[in-house]
């Protein structure tokens, strides 16, 4: 895959407000960073605020070299999970066959994965991810997908 750019962004009151509290954003740019030679990665963490979701997203929908954004937390069935909803009006396209194979791979480890409400789909050039907010979530759904991603983006452009 040619180099590319990826976002992570963290969607959680408690990591905004306390950094060192976030362990799937540091996480997943491990992983990306050891699955993808030459990967760029930029991260963010930004408070469970709808339009604070969105206006991070737009910016890197926005920057032509970001390919793929995974989005960590956010997506179960608290008052403030909000990120699916501040995610879907951004896209052009969903792709939840994709989200449907993160879904049954996430059951095989844990039924509480039926608590996820992430979405997934193409904005712009942008293939966005919500993925749930633990260390451990973010590992198992980033190992689910990262073969189909190089076909993804071959596909989206
Ligand atoms: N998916 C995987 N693969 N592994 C997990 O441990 N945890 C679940 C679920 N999805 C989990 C998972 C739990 S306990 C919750 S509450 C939901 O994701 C939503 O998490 P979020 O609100 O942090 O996004
Ligand atoms: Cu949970």
């Amino acid at each position: 895959m040619d180099p590319i750019t990826f976002g992570v962004l963290t969607i959680s009151d408690t990591c905004y407000n306390d950094r060192s509290k976030d362990r799937s954003g540091p996480r997943l740019v491990s992983q990306i960073m050891q699955a993808f030679r030459n990967a760029q990665v930029v991260a963010s963490v930004v408070p469970d605020e709808n339009s604070l979701i969105q206006s991070e997203l737009r910016q890197w929908i926005n920057r032509e070299e970001v390919r793929i954004i995974f989005t960590t937390g956010g997506t179960g069935l608290a008052p403030r999970d909000v990120t699916p909803e501040a995610t879907k009006p951004l896209l052009d396209k969903e792709c939840p066959q994709l989200m449907t194979a993160i879904t049954l791979a996430s059951l095989k480890k844990t039924t509480f994965a039926a608590l996820s409400r992430g979405v997934c789909g193409i904005a712009g050039n942008t293939l966005i991810l919500n993925f749930p907010g633990s260390e451990k979530a973010v590992a198992e759904c980033f190992g689910t997908v990262k073969d189909l991603l190089p076909h993804a983006l071959h596909l989206i452009n």
